[in-house]
């Protein structure tokens, strides 16, 4: 039996010699030390042996074991050295080789003009407030000087959700509700989407985007308003935009307007963008009308206001040559990868 148990240690340390990779190293510890290896056999047949044979056996058993776990552990060492020299040598990575392409997304074209028109406005020190677009007619129209016969009121061009909740026809009632709940000076824009029940055509959706402006405080008259608007053309479509106002009329500003700019194409000679006009509609503005602010709790003998707003897709379609408002909800990549 001793003969045995020496003649396996010769033969497995001269066969862990002789591997050459880990596999070879796994498969020898197998057949030595393993559930059926050779020498975990002659352990489990030793009850053959006489009780004086046995102990000596098996310390001698118990020995060779532990010296083959350090042989292996030594050799696997080595080929494990061995391994990683040759992945470093053959695996040698080409810095200079062009990386895969990333696709990038990029802002939608209204959302890169709210973000436009936003920054010059917290330049000026204005605050952004945002609202319900599930809004109560009140908001949306009552507190904001629309009497209940006024024809914006009507189902033809509201989304009406019951009797007295619509979907918010524009942000005004954002505002309305900011001059309920704080006190003069009030300085804020309001970017948001807004529902009007119209036939989708190449200037129209049901579905579309405003920024509406509101600054109250004591002493705030029309120069402020011109002033503030001509800064704002100015800042977002060129220094050289200038800006005019014709008369117009809305329930909630008294008097009211609507401003064009120099057409920022061709400067105002005529293209095809300003129709030849040299002049681009941008919006409608007027002094806060004095029922919405007692409507709202602020007393119009000591404040007053002005307030503006636009739609952003008619900008938007202008500044980046859009001819059809369409393009702007269908989300054809194709069509977005150019902003
Ligand atoms: C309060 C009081 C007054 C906001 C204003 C306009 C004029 C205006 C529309 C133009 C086309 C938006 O895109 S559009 O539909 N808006 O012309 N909006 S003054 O006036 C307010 C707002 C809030 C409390």
């Amino acid at each position: 039996m001793k003969d045995e148990v020496l003649k396996i240690k010769s033969n497995s340390l001269e066969e862990i010699k002789r591997c050459k990779t880990l596999q070879e190293l796994n498969d020898c510890k197998v057949k030595y030390l393993g559930k059926k290896g050779e020498l975990t056999t002659v352990l489990r047949s030793m009850g053959n042996l006489s009780t004086e044979e046995r102990p000596i056996i098996g310390s001698l058993v118990n020995q060779i074991r532990d010296e083959l776990n350090f042989s292996f552990e030594e050799k696997q060492k080595e080929l494990e050295k061995e391994e990683l020299l040759i992945k470093l040598k053959t695996e040698n990575i080409d810095v200079t080789e062009p990386s895969k392409k990333i696709n990038l997304g990029s802002l939608h074209p209204i959302t890169q003009i709210i973000d436009e028109v936003s920054e010059v406005f917290l330049g000026m020190g204005y605050k952004i407030a945002d609202g319900p677009e599930v809004e109560k007619s009140i908001y949306n129209f009552d507190k904001l000087n629309t009497p209940p016969d006024h024809p914006a009121r009507d189902i033809q061009d509201t989304f009406y959700i019951t009797d007295d909740i619509v979907l918010r026809s524009q942000t005004s009632p954002v505002q309305a509700r900011v001059m309920e709940e704080q006190k003069p000076p009030i300085k804020i824009i309001c970017p948001g989407t807004v529902y009007r029940s119209d036939n989708v055509d190449s200037t129209h959706s049901p579905v579309f985007h405003q920024v509406e402006g509101l600054v109250i405080d004591k002493n705030i008259s029309m120069t402020d308003l011109k002033g503030t608007l001509e800064m704002f053309a100015k800042k977002c479509l060129g220094e050289n935009t200038k800006i005019r106002f014709r008369p117009h009329h809305f329930p909630f500003t008294e008097p009211s307007a609507e401003a064009d700019v120099s057409c920022f194409v061709c400067g105002g000679k005529g293209c095809r963008v300003c129709k030849n006009e040299g002049w681009i509609e941008l919006l409608g503005c007027g002094m806060v009308h004095p029922n919405v602010l007692k409507n709202c709790g602020i007393d119009p003998e000591e404040y007053s206001g002005f307030a503006f707003g636009f739609g952003v897709e008619r900008i938007a379609m202008a500044k980046f040559g859009i001819e059809d408002m369409r393009l702007l909800f269908e989300n054809d990549i194709r069509f977005l990868k150019q902003f």
